[in-house]
């Protein structure tokens, strides 16, 4: 059987692609255990960036719900929720380098909401992102109540969690759910060759760059001017700050080590 999750190495950063296409990559227990294992894996100072996409027409429909027909009375969801959703959410915002999600297709409960968990989203012009939560009877679950109105405010918010109606991918971009719409056929090579660019920056600049950013919706502007003071300090003691300084002045690019 193939695995629900494929991983390749690149040369500095990891391919993560979610591979169960008949079942549009919705997540039953192995596939959630396989990203958490990998994302584990990316911890990895050999691995300085990661992208996230999914195999065939879909992205993510969210939990598999074939795992939730049961005779047996209802599911402690909060227990799932707990044991593997929250935790990939938290591995994703939290892994010290950056993770670019290619979405190629339906986003759809966890599924949008684990996008937009990453740190950079391109979404192909024909995905689309549902909270699809509402339909089922379910609150928007993986970071979906914190990232939406932080995204695109909270008008837009409640409506696309009480309607699960879905966002195109141009409307996401327009309305700042996503960094970019890109033609179908230009996904993949455009969000590879940006997992790539990354993996040769700065990855611990990156890595507290993407720590303060985490921290912002919860800090007063004092909190966060004194989080960057102290992330400033620990960038500006990295080997890769003092060769980033010094292939400035000596006019040519910079090799940057990943330290
Ligand atoms: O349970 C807990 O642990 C709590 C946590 C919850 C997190 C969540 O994510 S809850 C939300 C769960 N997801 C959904 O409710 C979405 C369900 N899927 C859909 O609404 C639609 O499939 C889509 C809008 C995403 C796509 O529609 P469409 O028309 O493009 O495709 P389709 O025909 O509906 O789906 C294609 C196949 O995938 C189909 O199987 P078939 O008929 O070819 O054998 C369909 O049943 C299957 N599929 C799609 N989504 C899921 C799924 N199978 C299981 N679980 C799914 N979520």
């Amino acid at each position: 059987m193939d695995p629900s999750l494929l991983v390749a190495h690149h040369d500095g950063w990891t391919e993560l692609t979610l591979n169960r296409p008949d079942r549009l990559n919705s997540f039953n227990e192995e596939l959630s255990r396989a990203l958490a294992a990998a994302l584990d894996d990316a911890e990895d100072d050999a691995c300085r960036a990661v992208l996230l996409t999914g195999a065939g027409r879909g992205f993510c429909a969210g939990q598999d719900l074939g795992e939730r027909v049961s005779a047996d009375g209802p599911p402690d969801l909060g227990y799932t929720i707990e044991t593997f959703y929250n935790p990939l959410v938290r591995r994703l915002r939290g892994l010290r380098k950056p993770v670019v999600c290619a979405v190629n297709g339906v986003a759809a409960g966890a599924g949008a909401n684990l996008a937009l968990a990453c740190d950079i989203v391109l979404a192909a012009r024909s995905a689309k992102f549902i909270q699809a939560f509402a339909k089922i009877g379910l609150v928007p679950d993986s970071g979906g109540t914190f990232f939406l109105p932080r995204l695109i405010g909270e008008a837009r918010a409640r409506a696309v969690s009480l309607l699960a109606e879905p966002v195109s991918a141009e409307t996401a971009e327009s309305w700042g759910l996503i960094w970019r719409a890109v033609d179908d056929v230009a996904l993949l090579p455009e969000a590879r060759a940006l997992a790539a660019h990354l993996a040769t920056q700065p990855t611990q600049g990156l890595a507290l760059a993407k720590a303060a950013l985490n921290a912002s919706a919860g800090n007063t502007l004092d909190a966060q001017l004194d989080l960057e003071r102290d992330l400033q300090r620990e960038a500006g003691r990295t080997p890769d700050y003092r060769e980033g300084v010094t292939a400035f002045m000596e006019k040519r690019p910079a090799r940057f080590s990943g330290r």
